[in-house]
């Protein structure tokens, strides 16, 4: 059976982009691949977290894969640092990667332009930097063969690629060398405060995003404040970027086509419109967000699946490792 695999950041409440970018692409995919689904916590720590909250950001990760629809007898669902093969597979890799397509990476000039470590510490980490050779190691560990992601973080996928790639030149067939999957509707949702940029968990003003966990009223609020355009017409035009991505998002949580919309708003405005796609993500998420908040009550329950779900993954990564340690010449 090929591989599917995913991950997320517990840097904070998952976003709506989250869902439809990522997390309901592996649902789709437990259907036809063996797939590995996982909370990146040495990811989070690129940039500064406070362990408490990190800790209960990952015990939401896990409710909300769960809430979602991942079934843990299809999925490995588990948390990257119980799999310590992660770092060590990395490092390796971090002897194949070249700074210069490390320089390259767009979402690492984003996030040090962003400078939150660098006020904070005087500099941004290195782990920042290197963010992309731990992530091709999450995905190489596993011979993934697709990789369901946002369209974010393509760019990181295909470094994975070339890095499998090199080191299967230089050492011999090793890694399989995965396809990333992007989602047409839902890849790249983007900010409600800005429809240049992309929504984003760790975004500085919460107006960027609608996170799984808004109550219906601050739902109401952030959609109702969305940026629109100087048109009034409700038409899907990738020239027209805020309408645009408002349409995706009320397609992605009515199930309606871009088609069926924009015939059903002709001849009606913003104001219209905002009112009911508000009301539409409200129905959306209120049953996701009791599912949610039953799983939390027990939290226990949440840490022991990610425990098993690391033994199956751990049984899997040691094999790999003894065969990448042979044949860099390391093994014994
Ligand atoms: N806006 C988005 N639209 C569609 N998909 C998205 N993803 C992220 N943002 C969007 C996808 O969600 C998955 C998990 O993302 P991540 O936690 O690894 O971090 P990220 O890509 O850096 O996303 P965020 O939400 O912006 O987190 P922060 O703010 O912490 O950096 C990935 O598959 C991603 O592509």
């Amino acid at each position: 059976m090929k591989r599917a695999l995913s991950a997320i950041q517990p840097t904070n409440i998952l976003h709506i982009g989250n869902l439809f970018g990522a997390l309901l692409p592996m649902v789709e995919a437990q259907k036809e691949f063996e797939t590995f689904l996982f909370v990146v916590d040495y990811h989070a720590i690129t940039v500064t977290q406070e362990p408490e909250k990190l800790h209960e950001n990952i015990l939401f990760a896990t409710a909300a894969y769960l809430a979602a629809g991942v079934d843990t007898k299809r999925t490995h669902l588990f948390q990257q640092s119980m799999v310590s093969e992660h770092t060590e597979l990395a490092w390796i890799l971090s002897c194949v990667a070249h700074m210069g397509e490390l320089e390259r990476m767009t979402q690492f000039k984003e996030k040090a332009n962003k400078a939150d470590g660098a006020e904070k510490h005087g500099g941004v980490s290195v782990g920042l930097f290197t963010y992309p050779i731990l992530m091709a190691a999450d995905i190489l560990l596993y011979d993934t063969d697709v990789v369901p992601v946002g369209e974010d973080q393509k760019q990181h996928v295909e470094l994975a690629r070339d890095i499998a790639e090199r080191f299967n030149k230089r050492f011999g067939k090793t890694f399989t060398v995965p396809e990333p999957r992007i989602q047409k509707m839902g890849g790249r949702i983007m900010a409600l405060d800005d429809s240049n940029k992309k929504m984003s968990k760790s975004a500085e003003s919460p107006k960027n995003y609608i996170s799984l966990m808004d109550e219906p009223n601050v739902i109401r609020k952030k959609i109702m404040s969305a940026v629109t355009d100087s048109g009034s017409t409700i038409e899907f035009d990738v020239k027209r970027p805020a309408i645009a991505n408002l349409m995706t998002i009320m397609s992605l949580v009515s199930k309606q086509s871009v088609q069926a919309i924009e015939n059903d708003y002709q001849g009606k405005g913003y104001g219209d419109f905002k009112k009911d796609l508000a009301e539409l993500i409200v129905l959306y998420l209120t049953p996701l967000q009791a599912e949610i908040n039953g799983l939390l009550t027990n939290r226990d329950e949440l840490i022991k699946i990610l425990e098993l779900g690391a033994d199956e993954a751990r049984l899997i990564a040691q094999a790999k490792m003894q065969i990448i340690r042979e044949r860099i010449g390391v093994g014994h």
